[in-house]
């Protein structure tokens, strides 16, 4: 049920929230009607209100992860085992395993199956404050199958009333059945797979795996030109592993984000700056390869870019199933400050899906998407790692 409720006795960080002297804030079946002082809380009707003390818990707005793969069956552990013995994730992908080992028991998974076995990995972030989420195809790699993954994008939505972007990523490696025909599967994407889901409404926005084990520069133009045919947003999975100058070309597409961005040049960062393309660092893919080339950090700052910071939940290089884990290393492993962290979980995360008003911000007039986490200090979100601290989600309007 949308919620009817007054909240006092709240703090708002700076951040999301100027006033220094708002401690309370009103929701109105489900919609955020007013934030301001306790002491001039403004009608009659919001004092009939059900009201609760807070206790001094901070409210930010719901978290957004805005980079997911997180529709896949199978199991890669054995994967992380044989990288912990000195076999590399690019050998892996060569050698048939990787990507390509999802893609197999993906296409074997029923929908109902596929179902099944991402709903609990969408609970487990749900449970930590995320409000929205983007979730890609890419472990398809064929018609019915990248179809079977947006469905169950769709599905999520519904299913935990959530707001979901759903990508297609049918660029993310060449499957087996096209090796060494890289192009002739392009072009089986833009003429074929892409228009189709796109004319079934499965498709929110167009990404691609420009790298090595991925796909050329002139591939990735190849898909962003059929995306803008069909009007469809671009980004792009840039730079991981090698510099491609995949984000420049991005950029020239007006990309939404650029992802991974470990081996980004300065050419790059002009081009994402010119473009108003946002930032989105990955640090449990950094952390699961044990990369050691940090993201450009220092000069992202220096540019102004927005940084937005997701989990990259997939079952290969991020087995991460935690925003807050993720926050966390956003700034032990890459340097963000807690702010920077906070905001890339929420508005930076927010504007790399080109988001509606109210999510990633603290917007009266919008459904209410907002965490109140009981802490002390708003770092303990991105300082803790191993344990949520407790707090209460409002999303869509509705207690959770
Ligand atoms: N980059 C990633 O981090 C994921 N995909 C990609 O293009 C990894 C996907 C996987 O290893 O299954
Ligand atoms: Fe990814």
């Amino acid at each position: 049920m949308k919620l009817n409720a007054l909240y006092t006795n709240v703090r708002f960080p700076a951040l999301f929230w100027p006033d220094s002297a708002a401690n309370a804030f009103a929701i109105e079946n489900g919609v955020l009607t007013w934030v301001g002082n306790a002491s001039q809380v403004p009608t009659a009707q919001l004092a009939s209100f059900a009201h609760h003390d807070a206790g001094g818990a901070w409210v930010t707005p719901g978290l957004v992860d805005c980079h997911t793969h997180l529709v896949y069956a199978g199991h890669r552990a054995h994967e992380f085992a044989s990288r912990l013995s000195g076999v590399s994730y690019e050998e892996i992908a060569r050698a048939g395993g990787g990507i390509v080992s999802t893609v197999r028991a993906t296409r074997e998974a029923s929908e109902t199956e596929l179902f099944d076995r991402s709903a609990p990995r969408l609970e487990a972030l749900l449970s930590e404050g995320v409000c929205a989420i983007e979730i890609k195809s890419g472990y398809g790699l064929d018609l019915d199958t990248e179809r079977k993954q947006l469905r169950i994008a769709r599905k999520l939505a519904r299913a935990y009333d959530v707001r979901v972007c759903a990508t297609f990523l049918g660029a993310h490696v060449v499957p087996p059945e096209f090796s060494g025909r890289a192009q002739e599967y392009i072009n089986e994407v833009c003429e074929w797979i892409l228009p189709a889901l796109y004319d079934e409404g499965l498709v929110d926005a167009v990404d691609v795996f420009c790298e090595r084990i991925g796909f050329t520069l002139a591939q990735t133009q190849c898909v962003f030109d059929k995306a803008h045919t069909l009007g469809l947003p671009v980004k792009l999975h840039a730079e991981q592993l090698s510099n491609m100058e995949g984000a420049a070309l991005a950029s020239t597409y007006g990309a939404m984000s650029c992802d991974h961005l470990e081996h980004l040049s300065s050419a790059g960062i002009a081009a994402m700056k010119a473009a108003g393309t946002v930032a989105v660092l990955l640090p449990g893919a950094f952390y699961a390869l044990r990369e050691t080339v940090l993201p450009p950090v220092p000069a992202l700052r220096e540019a102004n870019i927005p940084m937005a910071v997701a989990t990259d939940h997939n079952p290969g290089t991020s087995p991460c199933l935690s925003a807050l884990l993720t926050m966390n290393m956003a700034c032990t492993l890459f340097r963000l400050t807690v702010d920077e962290a906070v905001l890339g979980l929420t508005r930076h995360a927010a504007h790399a899906l080109r988001l509606e008003s109210g999510y990633g911000a603290i917007t009266v007039g919008t459904p209410a998407n907002l965490v109140m986490w009981k802490v002390h200090d708003l770092a303990e979100l991105a300082c803790h790692f191993g344990g949520v601290p407790a707090h209460v989600t409002i999303r869509n309007g509705v207690l959770r």
